[in-house]
């Protein structure tokens, strides 16, 4: 972690890779994000699941191994699970071993009869799905959260190329995109009332106080998300207040006042943009959408 945070620190804008904002606080805090009033993504990913689980079950097919990256947010694997009694067996991967045996323990209570084969691994590295025992269609990688608006579009390019490799063509991709919108409904999923987006952003700095021996002053730093409509993202920045110094081990760090530190962006795509991203490896075979057309749950299935 320490070489990555001091490289991104020596560039001319200076970052900090969003990966690193999930240790425990940051993942609570992430967790409470999905719960808020202006964080539509969640809820909307949530109810199109929902009105639309028969189909999106049919998609997927009875017969076939459901893989979920980063097996995060089990009230959508359960409401898939719920609908599929038959598939093979159910792949969560994760990087957190203690999270994913935490996910493992509990839904192994609740489906007894479910195969469930944990890979604890990086899934944005190629990564082996383990033997199954039934017999099975296809594997169908399920990957909701937009998490891939988390990637720069060339990096989302080469996961989906990653993850491809692991299916053979007919194999599938559910996975949850959010779409482009108005500035405002973007902006305010970013910087909510109660100010837990803040927190989740500055929490980076306490983790690298604690972790890397850093002497950030979280005070001295400020919330900063927009949309950047030409590049269709929302950037994240932590915005120093003033000029400042940090030590990170026997690194020195000089910070203007008004420069920022470079946290996370968060791609939207159009439904077209997102066909074009895919296209190479995958064929958007059905998409679902809420009324406002807010996110999208989209069926991709290999070339
Ligand atoms: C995990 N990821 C899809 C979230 C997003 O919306 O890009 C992370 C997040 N950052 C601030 N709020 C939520």
């Amino acid at each position: 972690m320490f070489e990555e945070v001091i490289e991104g620190l020596r560039r001319p804008q200076k970052m900090i890779p969003s990966k690193f904002f999930y240790d425990e606080r940051g993942s609570e805090l992430f967790d409470e994000i999905t719960r808020l009033d202006e964080y539509y993504p969640t809820r909307t990913e949530t109810r199109i699941l929902e009105e639309n689980i028969e189909e999106i079950a049919g998609a997927v097919g009875e017969q076939s191994v459901i893989v979920e990256l980063g097996s995060g947010n089990s009230t959508k694997t359960r409401l898939l699970l719920d609908h599929m009694a038959d598939i093979s067996a159910y792949v969560p991967v994760d990087i957190s071993e203690e999270y994913l045996m935490k996910t493992v323990r509990m839904l192994k209570k609740e489906y007894p009869d479910l195969s469930i084969k944990p890979v604890c691994a990086d899934y944005t590295k190629p990564f082996q799905i383990p033997p199954i025992a039934k017999p099975f269609e296809y594997y169908v990688i399920f990957y909701p959260g937009s998490t891939i608006g988390n990637f720069r579009p060339e990096k989302a390019r080469l996961f989906l190329k990653t993850i491809s490799k692991l299916l053979v063509p007919g194999g599938g991709m559910l996975i949850g995109v959010d779409l482009k919108k108005d500035r405002e409904t973007l902006e305010a999923a970013y910087n909510d009332s109660r100010c837990v987006t803040a927190e989740f952003n500055l929490n980076m700095l306490v983790r690298m106080n604690r972790e890397l021996n850093a002497d950030f002053d979280v005070d001295e730093f400020e919330h900063l998300a927009f949309y950047n409509e030409e590049k269709g993202r929302i950037e994240m920045h932590l915005v120093s207040r003033q000029k400042q110094e940090v030590h990170l081990q026997d690194e020195v760090i000089s910070i203007d006042e008004g420069e920022t530190i470079h946290t996370e962006n968060s791609y939207k795509y159009s439904l077209e943009e997102f066909r074009e991203l895919v296209k190479e490896w995958f064929e958007v075979q059905k998409v679902w959408t809420d009324e406002k057309e807010l996110f999208s749950m989209q069926y991709l299935v290999k070339k």
